[in-house]
């Protein structure tokens, strides 16, 4: 059954909103992607490696180096990123809108021990729009905190096949994955967690 519930004002969960057959059709896709767009090691700009090992699709990427946070026409190698997936559009044209497509889709591959620190998703241009985010693989600990550093931080547990948006007062608000409980879940051959972020960048 999905549950749709507001947990904080413009931060929306649909949970169960995957079957699991349409979980294992959006991982097979995202396995076409990361032949095309192999997973990356970031580094944050102060040069610390990042747990989470990343790709993308759509007409831009995200990347992070010591030159700084920013979106990128190309893959490292000079190849454009591939294409998203229509499954994934599909389901932003449900929740989000059938006006506008995605720029991007940020694909976020978490290991055993694998966190994201507390941020800020502020290197779009355009923040009007709200992020979708679609979870697949293991649960993980997601917390979310106020549009400031610091303050009550409040943490809810992420399962496969929840979708997330994160619009309005929740669209700068700090967010971070603490960590996921490796091997709940049995959708990804070796376990571990995928997460799908859906922006439009410009
Ligand atoms: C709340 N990813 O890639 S997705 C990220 O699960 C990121 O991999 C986490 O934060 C993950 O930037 C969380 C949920 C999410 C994404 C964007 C947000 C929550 C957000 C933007 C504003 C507020
Ligand atoms: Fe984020």
């Amino acid at each position: 059954m999905i549950s749709t519930t507001e947990v904080k004002r413009g931060f929306i969960v649909h949970r169960n909103f995957l079957s699991l057959d349409k979980q294992m059709e959006l991982v097979e896709s995202i396995r076409e992607i990361v032949r095309q767009a192999p997973f990356n090691t970031m580094r944050t700009p102060t040069g610390k490696k990042m747990s989470v090992k990343m790709t993308s699709a759509g007409n831009c990427g995200w990347f992070s180096d010591q030159r700084g946070y920013r979106y990128e026409p190309l893959q490292p190698d000079g190849n454009l990123w591939p294409p998203i997936s229509p499954l994934v559009l599909e389901i932003w044209q449900n929740l989000v809108s059938r006006e506008k497509d995605p720029d991007t889709c940020l694909i976020n591959y978490y290991e055993a021990n694998a966190k994201m620190g507390l941020h800020q998703d502020r290197d779009e241009k355009d923040l009007s729009w709200p992020v979708l985010s679609i979870s697949l693989g293991d649960e993980a600990l997601f917390r979310i905190g106020n549009t400031y550093r610091g303050g009550k931080t409040e943490s809810f547990w992420l399962h496969s096949g929840d979708v997330v948006i994160m619009g309005g007062d929740a669209r700068l608000c700090y967010h971070g994955i603490d960590r996921i409980k490796f091997g709940t879940s049995n959708l990804l051959r070796q376990s571990g967690r995928i997460n799908l972020t859906l922006r439009v960048v410009s």
